[in-house]
């Protein structure tokens, strides 16, 4: 049956070599069987420029994604808060079409909403107002014409700084709001909604204006790969099995 698959916040660093092995598995094994893969953000733990791509374990990624592609999966990211600088170069090197959010889609029949799912975390505001000045393209262009090795030092500092400030922010905080999401579902008038970045994977059901909607919510891949699989009878969450104390 004609499927295609959806996955979020791997966070692929050569770090953790575990979870790059796992996704490689994921993708040669199971997604070379569906029509499309999207990556719905957050596919690298950051990415600082297409300059990286010299990078060797950047560069396996696009060629796993390249690979994938010539194989007849169409790929297709919708890039993250932590992927956002991802470009031209990076697409073409992994045979991808970079998706701007919110994303419409007609999956088999069902009008579906496709987002990284940072921007419904709408109470978080000291990270909606770093992120307001971060995707202006003035922004981009004087930081994608620093160094690259300065480039990177800053995305690590501010790495800490975010976790450091995550201690400090209530969980809901961190979460889709139910009112941006009902906003969300209200204005597209999109009964399906797929998403990412919270790290809380689930189905939601919401009743918008007397319509049942639902919400998938994607898993983060440095605890456990999951996946999303959808075809004309619906959708559904599969967990990778992998070797505990993978990282
Ligand atoms: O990613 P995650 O889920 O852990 O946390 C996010 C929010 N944090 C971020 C930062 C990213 O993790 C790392 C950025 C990679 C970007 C690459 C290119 C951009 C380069 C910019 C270089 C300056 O997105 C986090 C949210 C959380 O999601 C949940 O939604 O809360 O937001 C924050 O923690 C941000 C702070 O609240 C605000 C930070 C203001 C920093 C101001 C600039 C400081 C410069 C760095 C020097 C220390
Ligand atoms: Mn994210």
């Amino acid at each position: 049956m004609k499927h295609s698959l959806f996955v979020a916040d791997l966070h692929l660093c050569a770090e953790r070599p575990q979870t790059t092995r796992i996704f490689e598995d994921f993708v040669r094994r199971t997604a070379s069987g569906a029509e499309a893969l999207y990556i719905l953000g957050d596919l690298f733990e950051y990415w600082a420029g297409d300059d990286d791509l010299a990078d060797p374990h950047h560069a396996r990624i696009a060629q796993l994604l390249a690979e994938l592609s010539r194989g007849g999966t169409a790929v297709f990211i919708l890039p993250g808060n932590r992927d956002f600088l991802m470009g031209e170069a990076f697409a073409g090197a992994s045979h991808a079409r970079l998706l701007d959010e919110p994303v419409r889609i007609d999956l088999y029949g069902t009008p579906t909403l496709l987002m990284h799912g940072d921007t419904l975390c709408r109470d978080d505001t000291t990270y909606l107002a770093f992120r307001a000045m971060v995707r202006q393209p003035d922004w981009q262009a004087a930081f994608l014409a620093r160094p690259l090795a300065e480039r990177k030092a800053e995305i690590e500092a501010l790495r800490q700084q975010s976790e450091r400030d995550k201690q400090l922010k209530p969980a809901a905080q961190m979460d889709a709001h139910p009112d941006e999401v009902a906003t969300v579902l209200r204005e597209q008038g999109y009964p399906r909604l797929i998403h990412g970045h919270t790290h809380r994977p689930a189905r939601h059901l919401h009743r918008i204006d007397g319509r049942d909607c639902e919400r998938w919510v994607l898993g983060s891949w440095h605890e456990r790969g999951s996946y999303l699989r959808c075809d004309a009878a619906g959708c559904v969450a599969i967990q990778l099995n992998y070797f505990e104390g993978a990282r």
